[in-house]
């Protein structure tokens, strides 16, 4: 009998592969960018659920924002033989090394939140993120009927040559594009951070006759936004209102700052970027099912009009 048993295991072993526990648990390792941000503390603990909800063993390393940091995990990742490693890529160029080294050891990638330039898509199996582009182009859209077409805007831009920052900023200068009057007077990045957000806010007001001249901030997070209306607060002007605030994200204080008559208006990013990413790893390693390359979460605009009400729903979720 006890012969047999271990025959059982063994062969459970080697039908799911070495790198699965006994259990049959997958093993997944996820490069994080950091703890930047709400948003980013909001996606890192969905993903803690997410894998207990999913029976996955799930091994977070926080980057710190350096794509070194994420380089070196996920090589660590790759010597541990896990069943598959999330990204969440802090720029978006200089992965195809690590990604082939991921490759050849036929442990699939997926990316989640922000996207790649890669010479070879096909070194990473997909990628759950919104879509940054539309984001930026819905809050441009809401901030030209907030002003009737005419605004001086400062821009508080993400972290440098990430995805986000690059297509937010595009879609905002569409949709601003059709406005002649709608102008982005100042630009420059806070690096998705609240302290970020602040200090830039602080160098536009000075610069921008004590904020007089300053019609509205679009910010690429809520972060940055947060940060914003504390600049503007401490010159003595009243953000939402002397200050336009509108960013991105839909985190819990920004909807307290809506609530409050402090901002304007956010888009929905989901925090739920490792669920749907564990589902397709789930069915690629059961049927061999691809998934689509593009796993797109949904992008909605928020107002003042539902922010209490949203900011009492949220706050428990973050
Ligand atoms: C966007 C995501 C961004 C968030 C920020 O998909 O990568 O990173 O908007 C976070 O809050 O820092």
């Amino acid at each position: 009998m006890k012969l047999n048993r271990i025959a059982v295991a063994a062969a459970l072993t080697v039908t799911l592969g070495a790198n699965a526990h006994a259990a049959g648990q997958l093993v997944v390792g996820f490069a994080q960018v950091g703890s930047e941000s709400g948003w980013r503390a909001a996606e890192t603990k969905t993903a803690k659920i997410r894998a207990t909800q999913n029976n996955i063993d799930l091994k977070i390393s926080d980057a710190q924002q350096k794509q070194e940091n994420e380089i070196k995990a996920a090589r660590s990742f790759i010597a541990q033989g896990v069943d598959g490693i999330f990204i969440a890529p802090v720029v978006a160029t200089g992965w195809d090394g690590v990604l082939r080294e991921a490759k050849e050891a036929n442990i699939p990638v997926f990316l989640l939140d922000r996207q790649i330039e890669t010479s070879d898509p096909s070194l990473y199996t997909a990628a759950v993120t919104s879509d940054t582009i539309l984001e930026g182009h819905m809050i441009g859209d809401y901030l030209a009927g907030l002003t009737h077409d005419k605004c001086r805007i400062v821009e508080l831009q993400g972290t440098v040559g990430s995805s986000p920052a690059i297509n937010r900023k595009k879609g905002f200068e569409e949709a601003i594009a059709a406005h002649p009057d709608m102008k982005i007077v100042r630009s420059q990045s806070g690096d998705f951070t609240r302290s970020g957000g602040k200090q830039v806010m602080e160098s536009f007001i000075k610069a921008e006759n004590n904020g007089h001249d300053i019609c509205a901030v679009f910010a690429h997070n809520d972060d940055m936004g947060i940060g914003a209306i504390q600049a503007i607060k401490e010159a003595g002007l009243k953000p939402g209102k002397d200050i336009l605030v509108v960013s991105i994200d839909g985190v819990p204080d920004m909807f307290k700052a809506m609530a409050d008559g402090d901002a304007n208006g956010t888009v929905e990013l989901s925090p739920d970027m490792a669920g749907p990413a564990m589902k397709a790893l789930i069915a690629l390693k059961t049927d061999k099912t691809q998934p689509a390359k593009w796993i797109k979460t949904p992008s909605t605009l928020f107002t003042p009009a539902t922010a209490q009400a949203e900011y009492d729903r949220r706050k428990s979720m973050y």
